[in-house]
């Protein structure tokens, strides 16, 4: 049998190190690639960081399965045993721009049920920690479960790139949201952004396309404060593909999918 507190304590030792060893690169120069596009980076700590991960998790819990950002883990197609998903760095164009306003995630899910979320922002060395059943915690202080707010009072984390010209959704389905809420923020980490509604700094997040990584840990976070993670469409997230991404305090959730979200197509 797992012993899931152990595993939680160990995995917050190895997120606070990896943590240390990203401070410490911050005087070396940085080797940046470009992906998928020139606005796609990636940079030698993302790749060392995860790999400083999967070398830690096969020594010490070698049937656990890992899925990273950065293509160093296993190929995983389906989420039986113990799997670990791991963004070594969520928000790396922040990483590189302006050596803050990033962050670490990890979630560990059993046969597709989260157990343990960590988010890491290393720069403010504020580690947000779960492990389901046991509430919420930011650092040694632990969350409260999500109050309600109407949309008036709300502010939303969202992309402008969302309510300008894109491929990917209409820009008149979301501006009436970004109108009637009382603000919206756009930090560049979605990591974060999930945090940031666990900690009551953000109310909602909205996205067109993420990758399992970088929701996997917060999914798990949000939820165990009373958190709503869906699509936009309003259905349960798959931790095997890319979605939409709607994230939100209970009862905001369901009125911004009613008054909003409904005229969408995707
Ligand atoms: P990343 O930094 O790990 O790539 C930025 O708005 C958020 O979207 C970050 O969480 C970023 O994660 C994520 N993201 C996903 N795909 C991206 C891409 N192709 N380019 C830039 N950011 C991307
Ligand atoms: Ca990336
Ligand atoms: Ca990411
Ligand atoms: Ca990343």
């Amino acid at each position: 049998m797992m012993n899931w507190t152990e595993l939680n304590e160990q995995a917050k030792a190895w997120i606070k190190e990896a943590g240390e060893n990203i401070k410490r690169s911050f005087n070396k120069t940085l080797v940046i690639q470009t992906k998928t596009n020139a606005n796609d980076l990636v940079t030698d700590i993302d790749k060392g960081t995860e790999q400083f991960f999967i070398k830690k998790i096969k020594a010490k819990y070698p049937h656990h399965k890992i899925l990273g950002e950065e293509g160093f883990g296993d190929d995983v197609d389906n989420m039986n045993g113990i799997v670990w998903i791991i963004d070594p760095i969520d928000g790396t164009t922040n990483f590189i721009h302006q050596q803050r306003n990033f962050a670490i995630s990890i979630g560990i899910y059993e046969d597709g049920i989260g157990k343990i979320g960590l988010i890491y922002d290393v720069v403010h060395n504020e580690l947000y920690h779960s492990l389901k059943g046991n509430g919420v915690y930011l650092n040694d202080l632990q969350l409260l479960p999500l109050a309600e707010v109407a949309v008036s009072e709300a502010i939303i984390g969202m992309n402008a790139t969302w309510v300008t010209k894109n491929k990917r959704i209409d820009p008149s389905i979301l501006s009436p949201l970004v109108s009637d809420a009382r603000g919206t923020r756009s930090y560049g980490s979605a990591a974060l952004e999930m945090a940031y509604i666990a900690a009551g700094r953000l109310d909602a997040y909205i996205t067109l396309r993420l990758a399992p990584w970088d929701i996997a840990a917060g999914i798990i976070i949000v939820e165990e404060l009373g958190g709503v993670a869906t699509n936009l469409r309003g259905e349960p997230l798959n931790l095997l593909e890319k979605n939409t991404i709607f994230i939100s305090k209970p009862g905001l959730h369901k009125e911004i999918l009613a008054k909003y979200l409904k005229n969408g197509k995707w």
